[in-house]
């Protein structure tokens, strides 16, 4: 069981973007469950704002502190300890499989979603544990990537999937991209599917998806490629 909490301005959006598929049927199965935590609710302010000015000026705003550790801590007193907490921003280091691998043993893991020009950097040195980028792009909030995250995560923690889905025999498990897949029928606009994998000879559908693997993998990624070559010898 992995608790997620997510602290946002946009609940709904968080909410409703999880409820779905594998992901839906795992929380209804009560294998995780996740929680978004309106940042807003927070506030102490009669105007209910949650951001303000940058010192020193510039552009944009900046989240204020004091909402998002009130948020925090109503988690923390609630579950009686301080668990990891990551804090999505493109100056994270870069979300990997197996990052995703060692945040599903966790019992509770905290989102911290910014907008604006950033968080005030007080609040990120007093709760943020990880700093997780999802990619070399910019988003305009951090929703998205705990979202990616959540699912990343999710599908490691046993239960979620079913032994069909299975987790570990698939792309990145040893550095190389899943092969080509096909199914029904023969053939499709004019495209046949390769004979081999109508042949029911299983070493040679094997040595083919295993080529198919490798060209694709050196064509797509030849940073994968590599490490598949020295974890190879
Ligand atoms: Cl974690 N946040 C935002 N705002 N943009 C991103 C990102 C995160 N990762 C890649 N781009």
């Amino acid at each position: 069981m992995v608790h997620f909490y997510v602290l946002t301005l946009f609940p709904d959006m968080v909410m409703d973007g999880l409820n779905t598929s594998v992901i839906g049927r795992a929380i209804q199965n009560g294998i995780i469950d996740i929680e978004a935590v309106n940042i807003r609710d927070y506030t102490t302010n009669k105007h209910k704002k949650v951001d303000d000015y940058p010192y020193g000026g510039g552009a944009g705003m900046v989240m204020q502190a004091q909402p998002i550790y009130d948020a925090y801590m109503s988690i923390v007193n609630r579950i009686g300890k301080r668990p990891r907490t990551i804090y999505l921003t493109p100056q994270g280091s870069v979300f990997k499989q197996s990052l995703a691998k060692e945040f599903a043993l966790e019992e509770d893991l905290i989102f911290l979603c910014g907008h604006y020009e950033g968080v005030d950097e007080r609040v990120l040195e007093e709760i943020v544990t990880d700093y997780v980028s999802i990619g070399d792009y910019v988003l305009t909030g951090g929703e998205l990537p705990a979202m990616v995250m959540v699912d990343a995560i999710s599908r490691m923690v046993p239960g979620v999937l079913t032994n069909q889905e299975s987790g570990e025999t698939e792309s990145f498990y040893n550095y190389l991209l899943e092969y080509p897949q096909y199914s029904r029928p023969e053939e499709w606009n004019g495209k046949k599917v390769p004979q081999v994998l109508l042949s029911g000879h299983h070493k040679n559908i094997a040595a083919w998806r295993l080529e198919q693997s490798i060209e694709r993998t050196k064509e797509h990624r030849p940073d994968l490629y590599e490490k598949y070559l020295e974890q190879e010898d």
